[in-house]
């Protein structure tokens, strides 16, 4: 008995210590904020006195000229300038009706649970689809949280594309009701239910111009805010509006072509009582570039009537919070 009891001691304190070893601390020297790895489609999310940064993971070799990813990288900082690498806490083969592609998601939390929505290849349905993870904290472990796909191109056909259901953004509103936004070329959202993995109502239509992909839905005061990419390369530009569901009113570039890399996607978060706008470009080493992505992180600044000032993307980045 005290043999089998030692044994389980052995083996909890070796596995707690082989988590640990994939726990790294990155003092970032500016932007981008990491550079052992190509991290993209950055999605930020406060919790607790820390940002929690979930990120795509570009694994296309150079002279690959496309996307290559297969799972989700993520990082974790109560300072904005000292990271914690996390163990990688999901995975395109978490979802066993998925194919690959490990694109863009974003997590919100709800109710003690953290839902984990990611941009997928479906296996049998053709086409990207959205699916839904869950933990019950933000660093995991997650789990599939449907067993099938949240929405799945079939679901969608405005556009004759099959990609057209990427880049899923959440918000729960004030009121309690949340809300699904995603899209390329058409941006949709539709209402979610109170336990996060089920539509509420039918899929709508988002009035907007010139739409690439990228959605971001945020509210602050009385404002939303969806910013998106726009063209190609990429602009992020956005939109405000007194409801979430709109009309929307178009108020142009937020942030302009990010160097090397034609996509920027972004994320929007205020955190320790600053503003910031966090996206990607393809500086790092001689090969990065658009499908070789790094996660960099600038200040946001609004004016006195709501409208956000473009972000000045810069080398140095942002100072350490107390
Ligand atoms: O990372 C794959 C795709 O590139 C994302 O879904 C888009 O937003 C763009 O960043």
């Amino acid at each position: 008995m005290l043999k089998k009891i030692s044994l389980s001691i052995l083996m909890l304190s070796a596995m707690q210590l082989s988590t640990r070893a994939q726990e790294k601390i990155i003092a970032s020297k500016g932007n981008p904020i990491i550079t052992d790895k190509y991290t993209a489609d950055p999605a930020a999310y406060v919790y607790g006195d820390s940002v929690y940064l979930y990120t795509g993971h570009d694994v296309a070799p150079k002279g690959k000229e496309r996307y290559e990813m297969h799972d989700w990288l993520l990082y974790s900082s109560a300072d904005m300038v000292n990271w914690k690498e996390h163990q990688s806490p999901l995975n395109v083969n978490d979802f066993a009706w998925a194919k690959d592609d490990a694109w863009a998601s974003q997590v919100i939390q709800r109710d003690g649970k953290f839902y984990w929505y990611v941009a997928i290849q479906h296996g049998t349905i053709s086409g990207k689809s959205i699916g839904v993870a869950v933990a019950d904290n933000p660093r995991g472990p997650f789990k599939d949280a449907i067993g099938k796909a949240l929405i799945t191109n079939d679901m969608t056909t405005d556009v004759k594309i099959s990609w057209d259901d990427i880049d899923p953004t959440v918000l729960i509103d004030d009121d309690g009701q949340a809300y699904l936004f995603w899209g390329n070329q058409k941006c949709y959202y539709a209402k979610l239910k109170k336990n996060m993995i089920e539509l509420d109502g039918p899929i709508q239509r988002v009035d907007i111009p010139n739409f690439t992909e990228a959605p971001w839905i945020h509210k602050r005061k009385n404002w939303y805010y969806l910013s998106y990419a726009s063209g190609f390369p990429e602009k992020i530009v956005y939109a405000m509006s007194k409801k979430v569901t709109g009309p929307w009113q178009y108020k142009g570039i937020l942030n302009e072509v990010a160097g090397n890399s034609n996509t920027n996607h972004q994320a929007i978060i205020d955190f320790k009582g600053k503003s910031y706008f966090v996206y990607h470009n393809g500086t790092i080493n001689e090969d990065g570039g658009s499908f070789r992505r790094s996660v960099c992180i600038d200040y946001l600044n609004y004016n006195s009537d709501g409208t956000m000032k473009r972000v000045i993307m810069t080398s140095e980045g942002v100072k350490k919070e107390k």
